[in-house]
């Protein structure tokens, strides 16, 4: 008899090459605090993309250096070009997080010296592209999931095409290395959800090493 009631996804499961999930690994309350304590100081905002349109999704950095967009195109920064200064602080919490899942797939180096927040509003999604501002591709991405469910999708080397689709749940931890690091990969438009209609955004942080 199958108990409808546990949570039956495995731990550690490698979702497709070099692509793990930890499922349910953290509680997120304590994240989402120290979250939305950068987003007050460092607001989230859309981007110019360097075609000339604005992301639809909304992003904020802490960090030594953090992921941004002119008409020069997408790079690293070690300043806000909101505020012209430094970005907040990885708090303790992230490093901690960010690193005992790099350690738990192996990744026993990893120093994250960026960190990525992007805010999905209901309806809006991101769509395929590569991740290959970072200098050293040997280091990990260490991504966590907040609030809302999403569809995120894996396209492989080609940008488009089939995916592999995987539903990305709150406290839902990803790490990718080696081969999946040059994947193609978005996430599809997130919905509200019916049961919780309080509910009204997902938020994705990123551990990335870029220098
Ligand atoms: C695979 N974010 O910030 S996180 C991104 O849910 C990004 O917000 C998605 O794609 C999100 O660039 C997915 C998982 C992720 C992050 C970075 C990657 C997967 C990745 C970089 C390379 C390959
Ligand atoms: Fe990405």
């Amino acid at each position: 008899m199958p108990d409808l009631f546990s949570n039956t996804r495995p731990k550690k499961q490698e979702i497709y090459p070099d692509v793990f999930v930890l499922a349910n690994f953290i509680d997120t309350t304590h994240l989402l605090e120290d979250a939305n304590r950068i987003i007050k100081l460092s607001p989230l905002r859309k981007m110019m993309t360097p075609m000339g349109h604005y992301t639809g999704i909304a992003v904020t950095n802490c960090g030594e250096y953090g992921w941004t967009s002119s008409q020069k195109g997408y790079y690293y920064s070690n300043t806000d070009p909101l505020t012209g200064r430094a970005w907040q602080a990885m708090p303790d919490s992230f490093i901690h997080l960010a690193e005992s899942a790099a350690s738990i797939v192996g990744y026993n180096n990893f120093k994250p010296d960026a960190c990525l927040i992007n805010q999905y509003l209901i309806g809006t999604k991101l769509g395929s592209h590569q991740d290959k501002n970072e200098i050293d591709f040997s280091q990990p991405i260490v991504s966590v999931s907040i609030g809302l469910s999403a569809t995120f999708q894996i396209f492989g080397s080609q940008r488009g095409g089939k995916a592999y689709e995987y539903q990305l749940q709150n406290g839902d931890v990803m790490v990718w290395g080696n081969t999946a690091r040059m994947v193609y990969h978005g996430v599809k438009t997130v919905k509200a959800n019916p049961l919780d209609p309080s509910a009204t955004h997902r938020l994705n942080i990123t551990f990335r090493r870029s220098h």
